[in-house]
């Protein structure tokens, strides 16, 4: 038994119990309902949809968040600005506690002060990173790529999977949401010391930050970070750890972490695919990528105040070498990022007059009106990535490869919540029907044959 299993162990658990009595109410629902509905279309499938990414196909089910195309996402039924008002915060501080979200995503209900007191206390309780996680971190070349970092570190922490441990002894189905649970708590939980751990030995020479057990899970990952002894930096990982959490199940670090699960991977497995999702360009790092092309841009132009007329010039200069332009663009938004637009207004109150942040501001004059004369691109708004890395600037973490880390970290939160809910819901093996591009050929013409 290791040590965090024996702390958490003496502790009774409000969300677990919570969690359980729900799942086995909505578990119960949905058998009944699928025995009696088993064959009612959910959805038809276009050939445009099977050659498309299958972009809007309703495929799966996702408690902890669903996406308008319009109205952003909604966790629980919540919006990003009801959320800033209703959830949980630290004294003295405006921006939601990320705790506060897990609970909500988990058990869909907002917690208490006290609730969320208490989650901080058992992630700390389980945050003891193995030994042998920093030994892996530390064999890699200081270079590797962050990201690559953290896969390794999540697997490494496999060993210690409760889930596997379990079905090797032998356990019963209906009790497979317990151990994921405790896997899912356990890795949030410690997601935030190796984080740190690879920020500070990928760039401050392994000169490392101890934990601070004082403080809340994101503000203790804010100081083992060391970037800014400034409050408002504590502030801005609340936000930023609460925004990038949950965006519904079909983009591709979800439904990475969804698919792997599937086959009874244990949470380990399941997040190290999700972040292998992550690290992609057109998705997560997109937000290294937004900052790597502004400072790219400043260089080329050798100004960090263009004008519009220059950041014009620059787009069109990117498009024309058969580049997108980081940031802007969705698979399902229509419209600006609530997440883009959360963050901004995060700017607007704690940062005056950043020339990062006054270029970002342009780039969202400038750009959605070229994205747009191209007649091509669905949403030629900002995502959540085009605007994350300038205020990590702002406060002094210039180390863009680093940024879908944070990501990462917050994205756990989410995909590790519907895990467990796909394990206590039963959820069966991701199987769907592939078919040859000749197959696709011959059903056309037998289609077109039979009109
Ligand atoms: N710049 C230039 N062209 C873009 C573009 C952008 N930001 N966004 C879309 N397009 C292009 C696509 O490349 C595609 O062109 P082709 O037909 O020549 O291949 C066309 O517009 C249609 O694409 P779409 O249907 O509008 O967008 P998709 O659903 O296929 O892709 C996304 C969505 C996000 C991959 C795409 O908008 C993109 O590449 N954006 C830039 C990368 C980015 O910011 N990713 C982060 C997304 C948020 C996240 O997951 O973190």
């Amino acid at each position: 038994m290791d040590l965090n299993e024996h702390v958490h162990s003496e502790y009774s658990d409000p969300l677990k119990q919570k969690f359980e009595s729900q799942a086995k109410e909505v578990a119960k629902t949905l058998k009944a309902v699928l025995k009696e509905n088993a064959s009612m279309k959910m959805d038809e499938v276009t050939l445009k949809q099977v050659f498309g990414g299958m972009r809007g196909v309703k495929s799966m089910v996702w408690e902890t968040s669903q996406l308008d195309p319009v109205d952003g996402i909604r966790f629980r039924g919540y919006s990003i600005p009801e959320l800033k008002e209703k959830l949980p915060k630290a004294e003295g501080d405006k921006e939601p506690l990320p705790e506060g979200l897990f609970w909500l995503m988990l058990v869909g209900e907002i917690p208490t002060e006290e609730q969320v007191s208490w989650l901080s206390k058992q992630w700390k309780h389980r945050s003891n990173v193995p030994e042998h996680t920093f030994k892996v971190l530390d064999s890699f070349p200081a270079e590797t790529h962050p990201m690559t970092q953290l896969s390794a570190a999540i697997i490494s922490m496999q060993t210690g999977s409760q889930f596997s441990r379990r079905y090797a002894e032998g356990m019963n189905k209906s009790e497979y949401w317990d151990p994921t649970y405790e896997d899912a708590m356990n890795l949030i939980a410690r997601l935030p010391r190796v984080a740190a751990y690879i920020y500070r030995r990928t760039y401050h020479n392994g000169d490392h930050i101890a934990p601070d057990l004082s403080l809340d899970w994101a503000a203790n990952f804010a100081h083992m970070l060391g970037v800014s002894d400034k409050p408002d930096f504590k502030s801005l990982m609340r936000l930023y750890l609460t925004i990038h959490a949950d965006h519904e199940g079909g983009n591709a670090s979800a439904h990475a972490t969804h698919l792997v699960g599937s086959t009874l991977s244990d949470a380990y497995f399941a997040l190290a695919g999700g972040m292998s999702a992550l690290a992609g360009p057109l998705h997560g790092l997109a937000n290294q990528e937004v900052i790597k092309w502004i400072f790219k841009m400043v260089d080329a132009l050798g100004t960090t105040n263009p004008t519009k007329e220059q950041i014009a010039d620059y787009v069109n200069s990117t498009l024309a070498s058969g580049q997108v332009i980081p940031g802007y663009g969705h698979a399902v938004l229509r419209r600006p990022d609530p997440r883009f637009v959360a963050q901004k207004a995060f700017a607007e109150e704690y940062i005056k007059d950043d020339d990062i942040v006054n270029i970002v501001w342009k780039i969202f004059e400038v750009v959605p009106p070229i994205l747009d004369s191209l007649g091509k691109v669905k949403n030629p708004w900002p995502n959540v990535d085009a605007h994350s890395g300038a205020l990590l600037v702002h406060f002094g973490m210039k180390e863009y490869s680093f940024y879908t880390v944070l990501f990462g970290v917050s994205r756990a939160m989410g995909v590790l919540a519907s895990l467990v809910w796909s394990r206590a819901l039963g959820m069966p093996l991701e199987r769907p029907k592939s078919v040859t591009s000749a197959w696709v050929l011959e059903h056309i013409s037998s289609q077109k044959a039979t009109v």
